[in-house]
């Protein structure tokens, strides 16, 4: 179980440790269509803009949210987007059944699928979509036309969600990595009627094969180290004892 105080000493943790992380490897802002999955609701508790979670255990939830982030270059929100083809799925020793998935902001004009509920990574928990280059159980969100990425993320992306799935935690201990997954041809490679979107309003169509496509960085559970909770509840008494003489005791991890 873990402690309101250890959990706000977790959350300054992680919110360093990404900084760090941000240094090292900044947000890719090469114009394209990147697929990012953000933690937005249900029981876990969300760290870094929903990039990390906290499991509460087996039966603990994770809303997911699909977004569409297109980037330009000439600094206008103009982009939009139409088709992206793909699966999901988690890698890890933290079980976690996805399914639920619902399309968002109108992404299931014709031919839009909702991809299959299976193990198809074949590691014990259901994901969504399936394996290798077929058509058959992928994810499909289609608009009836370019939809606006119009939601500002830097000066040349924007962003639109496409859909929303839940995971349910099946295990009690272990990490986990989820992220999207886009479809390939047969050897793996770009696909061109895996993705559609539009950039800077030029009068051009891009595809996988034209420009830049791939996943984002994964949502990925926080799994605090027994010894690390135990410094930073002693921390804590240690910060309250200054502040409230007589009133502090010992967090339980
Ligand atoms: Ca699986
Ligand atoms: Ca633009």
């Amino acid at each position: 179980m873990i402690t309101p105080v250890s959990r706000r000493a977790a959350r300054r943790l992680v919110a360093a440790a990404a900084t760090t992380l941000a240094t090292l490897t900044p947000f890719s802002a090469d114009a394209g269509l990147i697929m990012d999955l953000r933690a937005i609701g249900g029981s876990a508790t969300i760290l870094n803009g929903g990039k990390n979670f906290i499991s509460a255990g087996p039966g603990s939830t994770i809303t997911i949210g699909v977004f569409a982030r297109v980037s330009g270059t000439n600094g206008i929100h103009d982009e939009t987007v139409q088709d992206i083809f793909g699966s999901f799925a988690s890698t890890g020793s933290l079980l976690l059944n996805m399914g639920n998935l619902q399309p968002v902001n109108a992404f299931d004009a014709s031919s839009y699928q909702l991809g299959s509920v299976q193990d198809f990574d074949s590691d014990g928990d259901l994901d969504i979509g399936s394996a290798g280059s077929t058509i058959t159980g992928k994810w499909f969100a289609r608009s009836g036309a370019p939809t606006s990425a119009g939601t500002p993320v830097d000066l040349n992306t924007g962003e639109v969600q496409v859909a929303v799935f839940n995971m349910t935690v099946m295990s009690s201990t272990g990490a986990a990595s989820v992220n999207f997954i886009p479809r390939t041809n047969s050897t793996g490679g770009n696909l061109s009627v895996s993705a559609v979107w539009f950039q800077d309003n030029d009068g051009h169509s891009y595809t996988p094969t034209s420009g830049s496509y791939g996943p984002g960085a994964p949502v990925t559970s926080f799994v605090p180290e027994p010894a690390a909770l135990g410094l930073l509840s002693l921390g804590s008494i240690a910060l309250c004892a200054r502040r409230r003489p007589g009133k502090c005791s010992l967090a339980t991890p």
